[in-house]
């Protein structure tokens, strides 16, 4: 997809009549920071409502409903390494997201520790400036929170808050270019259309270093799996930073700020950190561990295609298939085992459609005798870096990326 044309004339006016999270909760408790709700997960991972309700979306596990946290369902990640952007997951912090953007009227300005100030129209972002496309996986920093032990707060996701996208934008350099970076710039901070419901919060904003922020990959997207943004996942314009955690992935990008000093706002600086430990991992409990801000992803396979609690013949081959990504960099192999990791067998791979994104993986395994299997399957990336096998724990439940086990009966 060299030309873009189509996409371009594909951003219309956007008129969404329906209300995004129209079953509001009641707000009644005074400091926001009471309004970042913990979110049971009764019944565990496997007994969730699914919603059809939310516009551009198809059927959602319902998280919550205001401000929207909705998930993909497994199933749909055996469908191919793209995921639909009708059942791409939906994650935002604040509940005043708009509902219709005009954009005629939209705006991206660049502002702060540049030569010149720029507010840039849709236009201009479409037809002033070179058009960029690349695969790859949106993951929430908390995917897989509601599997940690002990139980941690949060939105108690299951595999499901992630998916990979085909993205079109331009790149953040060719826009910080425009504007000219003025030297002494250490970062730059992103903020969306979004707002906190009460007046004191802070509204969400992200940084990157601003070396990061010109290293040419990390892009402004305007178009994802070959169409304009769902609202709900970012439109008319998202960041998009490869291999990183989906926190950086600012929506309804409005607001570009280049700094002259290190951001100290919240979102950067206080949530979405990380100890800085092998693993991100720490002792429930252990205090006093220096904590760094989240940053690149790690290697994950998935069988997509079996579920746990299978039944296969034993003595026969059984077709597996799922997907792996090598977080921020390339999947090197993915290889599976039968006797608890006592042995490892490569599986095949897909096509390889870019490092960032999802790739594919296919075998046959063949169960020996009637019994209880574990199957494991490990991603190892291009860095050479391999999921661990045991699960790590941080108290927000970030990061998660312990070899999965699949249970399956052969009979
Ligand atoms: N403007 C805005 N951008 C945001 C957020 C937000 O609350 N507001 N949440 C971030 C987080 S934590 C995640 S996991 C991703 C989710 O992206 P998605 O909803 O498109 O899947 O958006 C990121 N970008
Ligand atoms: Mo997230």
């Amino acid at each position: 997809m060299a030309e873009n044309g189509a996409f371009r004339s594909m951003v219309t006016r956007r008129r969404l009549l329906a209300v995004v999270g129209a079953t509001g909760a009641a707000l009644t408790k005074p400091a926001w920071a009471q309004r970042m709700v913990d979110l049971p997960l009764p019944g565990g991972p496997g007994a969730r409502e699914i919603t059809t309700t939310f516009p551009q979306k198809g059927p959602m596990i319902l998280q919550r409903t205001r401000p929207p946290l909705l998930e993909t369902p497994f199933e749909v990640f055996d469908k191919g390494v793209f995921t639909p952007n009708d059942q791409f997951y939906v994650r935002w912090h604040w509940a005043l997201i708009p509902t219709e953007i005009d954009i005629d009227k939209f705006s991206l300005s660049v502002r702060g520790h540049v030569n010149k100030t720029l507010s840039l129209s849709l236009n201009d972002i479409l037809h002033g400036l070179p058009s960029v496309q690349l695969s790859a996986v949106n993951q929430c920093s908390g995917n897989s929170r509601g599997f940690f032990q002990p139980r941690v707060s949060g939105g108690e996701w299951a595999n499901g808050a992630m998916g990979n996208a085909l993205w079109t934008g331009v790149r953040l350099k060719d826009v910080l270019d425009k504007a000219g970076v003025k030297p002494g710039a250490v970062q730059v901070r992103f903020k969306g259309l979004d707002e906190p419901v009460v007046a004191d919060a802070p509204h969400f904003m992200k940084s990157l270093d601003i070396d990061h922020a010109r290293d040419g990959e990390v892009m402004i997207a305007y178009a994802m799996n070959g169409e304009q943004l769902p609202l709900v996942n970012g439109f008319p314009l998202r960041l998009v930073v490869p291999g990183w955690y989906a926190t950086y992935w600012v929506k309804m990008l409005n607001d570009i700020e280049v700094l002259d000093q290190p951001d100290t706002n919240y979102w950067t600086k206080v949530a979405y950190t990380i100890p800085d430990t092998q693993h991100a991992s720490i002792k429930p409990g252990e205090t006093g561990v220096k904590m760094i801000p989240i940053n690149r992803m790690v290697p994950r396979s998935f069988v997509t295609n079996v579920a746990s609690g299978s039944k296969v013949n034993a003595g026969a081959p059984s077709f597996l298939r799922g997907i792996a990504f090598g977080g921020d960099c390339g999947v090197a192999s993915v290889d599976f085992s039968i006797d608890r990791g006592q042995s490892w067998h490569q599986a095949q791979l897909g096509k390889d459609e870019g490092k960032y994104g999802f790739r594919q993986w296919q075998t046959h395994i063949t169960l020996p005798t009637p019994g209880e299997y574990s199957v494991l399957i490990r991603c190892t990336n291009s860095n050479g870096v391999a999921q661990p096998d045991t699960p790590s724990w941080n108290p927000a439940g970030f990061m998660r990326n312990v070899i999965e086990s699949t249970d399956i009966m052969a009979v």
